[in-house]
């Protein structure tokens, strides 16, 4: 452990000195805290694009605003970046890699002829970082994703192709498990509805599963490799009517036992996550958690450390949750540094989960005595503990920034590095 500045030194010993008051140990919340992998999603270094040589635009409903310079071009540009980042956010990480970021040369290599020797140069990464990777199939951006539909598309020749991508990006996220030593988790999330109204919104729910038991027939060993599946509510161009809804994967990943995929803009504007986790949990054995931020739409704006975060790293904390849900990020903001865009949404990750850790054990008190005067009393007062003073703490004990001295290196990463870029 690094020795924190005199300063932080100072404001965390009476931090300590406060939490130990409301019976609240900073030691072992910190202690927690560095257990926490977070899977940091490659494709906000370069805002969705992948590294195939089609020129195939992003598509799906999914859309990337903005043009701030200096994005990665290159797979070692977008690890340098990530190298970058993760120097900038405490503890140890994994990397979530999108099927279309492999490194295939120059070489056309389709979707469904992808294979793990493409991800080598990222698992070779990874182990070298001693971090695990998550994997996800990419169904979109691609001729045959172009009119918005994949896994359920009535040609079955199309369905075919993309079962063959999603079998073959499985194989890839347990060879990648396997050679890092810790399961990954494919998840799939596929872009398919209509943009108006349909008459009939059975079927393509029924080819959907019927597809996705096809792609999950495999048994995979799940010391490598862990199924995930992702709903939503609506896209660009699918807002009437997307096939694999909260309802149906909900139901496909009871009766299958898969890991559900929460994504937090994924729902109606104001409807949380958080409130979903103690109830999917009881009949889901996992939960993967796409932590983002809808503003309006789906909008994936970077994560703040707002109500909604908050409420979610409680509902984990709270309810010993963590061993069962694995915390990915899914943001792709372009009109900002995109390695900032990391650290912001990563350390509010981990600061809203800080902030749980540290939550006083006279609130549940309350609750259970039925003192909800109390309860509120306390829940407001715990907002103004001094987490920041244990946060600062655990950066420097880790060995990064704390505060905002991390945004002096990304500006300087910026004018050596990224302005470079053309
Ligand atoms: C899209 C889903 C999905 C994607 C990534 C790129 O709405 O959230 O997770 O963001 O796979
Ligand atoms: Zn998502």
């Amino acid at each position: 452990m690094a020795k924190p500045s005199k300063l932080t030194a100072q404001s965390y010993s009476s931090a300590k000195a406060r939490y130990a008051e409301m019976g609240v140990d900073t030691e072992a919340a910190m202690a927690a805290l560095v257990r926490i992998p977070i899977s940091l999603h490659c494709w906000q270094g370069d805002d969705v694009g992948g590294f195939e040589s089609t020129g195939e635009g992003l598509s799906g409903g999914i859309a990337v605003t903005g043009n701030y310079p200096g994005k990665a071009r290159t797979p070692d540009e977008l690890r340098a970046d990530l190298d970058k980042a993760l120097s900038l956010i405490p503890g140890k990480h994994r990397l979530n890699l999108h099927a279309f970021y492999g490194e295939f040369g120059n070489k056309k290599v389709d979707r469904n002829e992808i294979r793990p020797e493409h991800f080598k140069g990222w698992i070779d990464w990874a182990k070298s970082n001693g971090m695990g990777m998550d994997f996800n199939p990419t169904c979109f951006s691609h001729p045959k994703a172009a009119d918005g539909f994949t896994l359920s598309h009535p040609k079955k020749a199309i369905r075919d192709f993309w079962i063959e991508h999603c079998i073959a990006s499985r194989e890839i996220g347990a060879a990648m498990g396997k050679a890092l030593g810790s399961p990954t988790v494919t998840n799939v999330w596929i872009p398919d509805g209509f943009k108006d109204t349909p008459v009939d919104r059975l079927s393509p729910r029924q080819r959907l599963s019927d597809s996705l038991d096809k792609v999950f027939a495999k048994k995979l060993n799940p010391k490598h490799h862990l199924d995930a599946v992702e709903c939503k509510l609506f896209g660009i161009g699918s807002e009437s009517y997307v096939v694999g809804s909260h309802e149906f994967y909900m139901g496909y990943a009871i009766k299958n036992q898969k890991v559900l995929c929460l994504d937090a803009g994924h729902f109606h504007p104001t409807e949380g996550i958080a409130d979903k986790l103690s109830s999917a949990l009881m009949f889901v054995p996992e939960i993967l958690l796409h932590v983002s931020r809808g503003v309006r739409w789906d909008s994936d704006h970077v994560v703040t450390l707002d109500d909604a975060l908050q409420s979610i790293a409680a509902e984990l904390v709270r309810n010993k949750l963590l061993s069962r849900t694995h915390i990915g990020l899914d943001f792709f903001d372009a009109s900002i540094n995109r390695i900032a865009a990391w650290s912001i949404g990563t350390r509010n990750t981990l600061k809203a989960l800080l902030i749980a850790l540290l939550e006083p054990p006279a609130l549940r008190e309350a609750e259970k005595s039925g003192d909800y005067t109390s309860r509120l009393a306390l829940m407001e007062d715990a907002k103004g503990l001094p987490w920041g003073a244990v946060w600062d703490a655990y950066c420097e004990s880790q060995n990064v920034p704390s505060g905002t001295d991390w945004l002096a290196e990304v500006k300087q990463y910026e004018s050596s590095v990224l302005s470079k870029r053309a």
